[in-house]
């Protein structure tokens, strides 16, 4: 089931009004010395291809985001600390600043859900009138926002407040708490006052509990958020950078957070949100309903002053588009490589050493083709496609094996590196002998039409999708296997956790043999003298041209050389780096494979929806809540999400 869509040309926040919350807020800054800490939460047994090295050397743009927004509203005192090299951190023996924070926030993905809890978990053994107001937000809350709210009187833990969207609702939530606020009160006071007197239930966007302070016995959710509608109001991405904690094995924070010059040590990437939105509706897939059918961007001009403020201040050289589908839509997309190349034309620094990738489907590829040199001038190196299953078994979104070959071949030829998405499913074998539906038969071609990194994936329940809650009720998706429960760090796509194979463990076998298939030595050698990463412009020298300030400096020949050679052995170095995380891939999935091999497997037949009442703030169904969720009373929380969805703006 999907995230329900505000009603028709509701869904933005009106133009200005996210700059007007900064200002407002600043003010109020001023009045309140507060020190806040935001933590990532993140679960190590979930490393492993294709995610490794990204998942910790990119500093996840969640937690930048809020930390920006809360600096940029003048709250100075803040600090991101990431559970990702920070694995001993402590919520309750952090302290800000000499005390303990007054606010303590966490982000987490789904997968990561039990660190967020056991974060939650900690910061509520701090003495209760001490204790940090607790706010989560990010991918899990946003679609299973009852998670963090405990139940249990006799193990009391709780967060206080979920927020179920973009971080501007956590401005917005300060605002109203600050403007009420006592001298010297705690947020945490601050907050349960305002609650109780339904000052928060204006604010589209939050779940919270009521019930003792111990144990939630009700949650209000105030409904689906407004989405900020033009990017380039969202505060500056520098910020978030500045605050945050410096890798160590310590449960307590430092004085000081990681300076500016050392940054680019630990993130050699940088995630950058520059488009959000998608057109297509894959039915496995959350991320149309949740941008509830927009299609936002920053401008051109935007992106690229970020991209320079980054490299200026950090030294971030490479970035990662958090986008769903750069290439959606055509106008957008010129803007946005229109203006990166014209800098690179008036000679500017920044802009000609930053490479960046990001993800886009076959489809829009094809559509894009003529525009493909103007987009690789822009800096464009690589680009995550969607192929899924070729054969069109799975979905069919103009991934057919001649479109996907003819965008591979498109994008190569214009100096960019397609890197090929794949979704195996119960109905792909491994191989066959007609055709190509096979999952071997697929990698092969995709690996001789120039993919030189792969992501294989199974086919998984993801919250907030169409096809989510019959997932669950159909009894595809696993409780438990050989007696092992399904937990969700395991629900990440590289585990088969929902299929109806006679013998699953086969599927999980098959993830493996077509990771082999693409990775070994034999590939390795093979590369070293065929290199697939030796396309057009690869080892095109990066400095800017004539008109650029540096650019006196005439490129030698060993320069020259070293560039061609790195552009040539980069595929060999990419077998050898998928070796290396095959390894963590088969050490962490195949004790799953044997479990699958060997045990019984019992089948959800129900979704796991809250077991806490909801309702909204006017005791009506609650926007967030699953078929299953028991109302409170006088609701009913199953008939209007589809009725919701089914908005006329569709
Ligand atoms: C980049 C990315 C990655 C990178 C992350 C690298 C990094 N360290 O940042 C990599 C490639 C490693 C990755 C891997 C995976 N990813 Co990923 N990824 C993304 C992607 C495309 C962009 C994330 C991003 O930067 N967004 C921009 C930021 C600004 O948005 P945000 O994080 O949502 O934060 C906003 C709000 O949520 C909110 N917010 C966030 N935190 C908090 C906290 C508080 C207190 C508050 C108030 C607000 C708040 O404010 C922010 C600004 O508005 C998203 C899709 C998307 N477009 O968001 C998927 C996404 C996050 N990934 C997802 C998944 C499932 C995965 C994988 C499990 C693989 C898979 N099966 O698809 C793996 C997990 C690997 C691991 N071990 O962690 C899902 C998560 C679903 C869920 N319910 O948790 C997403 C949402 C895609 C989807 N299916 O919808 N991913
Ligand atoms: S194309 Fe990608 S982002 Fe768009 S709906 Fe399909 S899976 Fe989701």
């Amino acid at each position: 089931m999907e995230l329900p869509r505000r009603s028709c040309g509701d869904e933005l926040l009106k133009p200005g009004e996210l700059a007007d919350i900064r200002l407002r807020l600043r003010k109020l800054a001023a009045k309140n010395d507060l020190t806040t800490v935001i933590a990532c939460a993140f679960d190590h047994s979930t490393r492993m291809l294709p995610f490794i090295v990204a998942d910790t050397r990119m500093i996840p743009a969640g937690v930048r985001a809020v930390g920006s927004s809360m600096l940029d509203a003048g709250f100075a005192k803040t600090r991101i600390v990431l559970q990702q090299w920070n694995r001993n951190f402590r919520p309750s023996q952090m302290r800000l600043d000499g005390k303990i924070p007054d606010i303590f926030m966490i982000s987490s993905m789904q997968l990561h859900d039990a660190q967020c809890r056991a974060m939650i978990q900690d910061a509520c053994r701090i003495d209760p009138d001490k204790r940090p107001l607790i706010i989560v937000g990010g991918p899990k809350v946003i679609y299973e926002p009852w998670d963090v709210f405990g139940t249990d009187p006799q193990n009391p833990w709780t967060a206080d407040v979920a927020v179920t969207g973009e971080d501007y609702i956590l401005l917005n939530m300060l605002e109203v708490l600050l403007e009420t606020r006592a001298t010297g009160e705690s947020m945490r006071d601050v907050f349960i006052r305002a609650r109780d007197a339904g000052m928060l239930a204006d604010i589209p966007g939050l779940v919270y509990a009521r019930g003792t302070q111990l144990a939630a016995e009700e949650l209000i959710d105030t409904g689906i958020q407004r989405l900020v509608g033009d990017l380039d109001e969202l505060p500056d991405p520098v910020l978030g950078y500045s605050i945050v904690e410096a890798p160590s094995k310590k449960a307590i924070l430092d004085s000081r957070a990681i300076p500016a010059d050392k940054i680019h040590h630990h993130s050699m990437l940088a995630s950058l949100v520059l488009t959000l939105g998608c057109k297509f509706k894959c039915p496995y897939c959350p991320i149309p309903a949740y941008n509830q059918r927009q299609f936002r961007a920053k401008s051109g001009e935007r992106i690229a002053w970020e991209f320079e403020r980054l490299y200026q201040e950090y030294h971030i050289k490479f970035f990662f588009g958090a986008d769903d589908n750069f290439f959606n839509d055509e106008k957008r997309t010129l803007d946005i490589t229109e203006a990166l190349a014209r800098k690179i034309d008036a000679g500017s620094r920044p802009h000609s050493k930053i490479r960046w990738a990001t993800e886009a489907t076959v489809h829009d590829v094809v559509k894009m083709k003529e525009h493909l040199p103007i987009i690789r001038k822009a800096g464009l190196w690589g680009l995550w496609l969607g192929v899924e299953d070729m054969s069109g078994a799975l979905v069919k979104k103009g991934q057919s094996a001649d479109q996907t070959l003819e965008a591979f071949k498109m994008l190569r030829n214009n100096g960019i590196l397609p890197i090929p998405m794949m979704m195996h499913h119960d109905s792909q074998p491994l191989y066959s002998f007609k055709g190509n539906a096979g999952l071997l038969n697929q990698v092969g071609m995709l690996r001789k039409a120039g993919a030189i990194y792969t992501q294989i994936l199974m086919l998984t329940p993801s919250p907030g999708s169409k096809l989510f809650v019959e997932t669950y009720t159909s009894g595809l998706a696993y409780k438990s296997v050989d007696g092992i429960t399904v937990t969700p760090q395991i629900v990440d796509g590289n585990h088969v956790v929902a299929s109806r194979a006679k013998s699953p463990w086969k599927k999980q076998f098959n993830l493996l043999a077509a990771y082999i298939y693409f990775y070994n030595p034999i590939r390795f050698l093979i590369s070293l003298v065929f290199s697939k990463s030796n396309i057009p412009f690869a080892s095109a020298e990066t400095r800017p041209s004539a008109k650029g300030a540096n650019a006196k400096r005439p490129t030698t020949l060993s320069r020259r050389i070293s560039r061609k050679l790195r552009a040539h052995l980069s595929d060999a170095a990419i077998q050898l780096f998928g070796m290396w995380g095959l390894m963590y891939t088969v050490r962490r999935t195949f004790m799953w494979e044997l479990h699958l091999m060997k045990g019984d497997i019992e089948r959800h037949t129900e979704v796991p929806a809250s077991k806490i009442p909801m309702k909204s703030p006017d005791g009506g169904p609650a926007a967030h809540a699953l078929p299953g969720t028991p109302a409170s009373k006088n609701t009913s929380n199953q008939p209007e999400n589809d009725v919701v969805v089914q908005s006329s703006c569709d």
